[in-house]
């Protein structure tokens, strides 16, 4: 079996994104959504990850994401996260817009990241006092409550929610300025992030797909690597992490 090469030279001129899916963190042990073992396959979307499913039962919604925070308590970057973050520090222009709410590009050490859905440790009161983050896992009582008497809800980016306006905005700002665009571990189902390594294409940018198997991304993409992420990714982009 070849190793995976690039057949696209990156250099620091180039500007580099990433856009990831729950692929990229099942070597870190959290369950991705479609697939085998999958969280749809056990869970359904339109009573966890709506919010008529909250309104309806803000008990049960709370207990799946109280599960999912105490589970990821566990869970580590793997090699993948570590390389697009070792490519930041080696002063690759990168940035990493992640369909994840698991943080761990963030605690892999990437900072220039754009998290279209959310994020897993921060919660926001359903009624006016804002967002932050809370670590609290599991919580003692369920559904959480704000100081002011309202129910908190996950800050996340449920089925039927626009997304943030300015995220999406910075979002497609970077994918038309991209160089090339490395898509890593997503099915490519959820819009509008499903669409998003398209508008890199037309705008220019070489795309390079990891993914264990093919997915719409494999009918335009210019490069793709069928396998796993956390041991594509270090083979992808190995040498450019030795030069610096
Ligand atoms: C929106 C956060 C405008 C929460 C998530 C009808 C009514 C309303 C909306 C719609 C509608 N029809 C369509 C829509 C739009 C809808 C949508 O796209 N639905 C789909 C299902 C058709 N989108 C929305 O609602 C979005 N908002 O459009 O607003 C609007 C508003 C109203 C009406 C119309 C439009 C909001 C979507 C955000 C939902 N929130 N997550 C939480 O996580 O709890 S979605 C969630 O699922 C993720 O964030 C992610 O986006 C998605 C999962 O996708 P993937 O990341 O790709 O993961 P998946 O498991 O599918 O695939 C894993 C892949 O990895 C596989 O390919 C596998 O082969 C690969 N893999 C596995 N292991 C590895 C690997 N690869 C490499 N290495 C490995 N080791």
């Amino acid at each position: 079996m070849t190793e995976p090469r690039l057949r696209f030279h990156p250099d620091k001129s180039h500007r580099i994104t990433f856009l990831t899916g729950a692929g990229i963190s099942a070597e870190s042990g959290i369950p991705t959504f479609r697939g085998e073992k999958g969280l749809w396959e056990e869970f359904d979307a339109e009573e966890l990850a709506t919010v008529e499913g909250f309104e309806r039962n803000p008990e049960k919604v709370w207990a799946w994401y109280d599960l999912r925070r105490t589970q990821a308590l566990q869970c580590k970057p793997n090699p993948a996260h570590e390389t697009i973050a070792v490519l930041e520090k080696s002063g690759f222009d990168t940035a990493v817009i992640t369909q994840n709410i698991d943080d761990l590009h963030r605690l892999a050490g990437n900072d220039r990241l754009i998290e279209l859905h959310g994020n897993i440790w921060k919660v926001k009161c359903t009624r006016f006092c804002g967002v932050w983050e809370d670590r609290t896992a599991p919580y003692p009582h369920l559904p959480p409550v704000c100081a002011c008497g309202s129910l908190l809800r996950p800050h996340v980016v449920w089925f039927g929610e626009m997304l943030d306006e300015s995220i999406l905005a910075s979002a497609y700002m970077r994918l038309g300025e991209t160089d090339l665009c490395v898509v890593v571990g997503t099915s490519g189902t959820v819009q509008p992030a499903a669409g998003m390594a398209g508008i890199a294409k037309a705008s220019g940018a070489y795309v390079v797909e990891v993914n264990l198997e093919p997915t719409p991304i494999s009918d335009y993409a210019d490069e793709s690597h069928f396998g796993k992420a956390g041991e594509i990714l270090p083979k992808l982009f190995g040498e450019y992490l030795e030069q610096n």
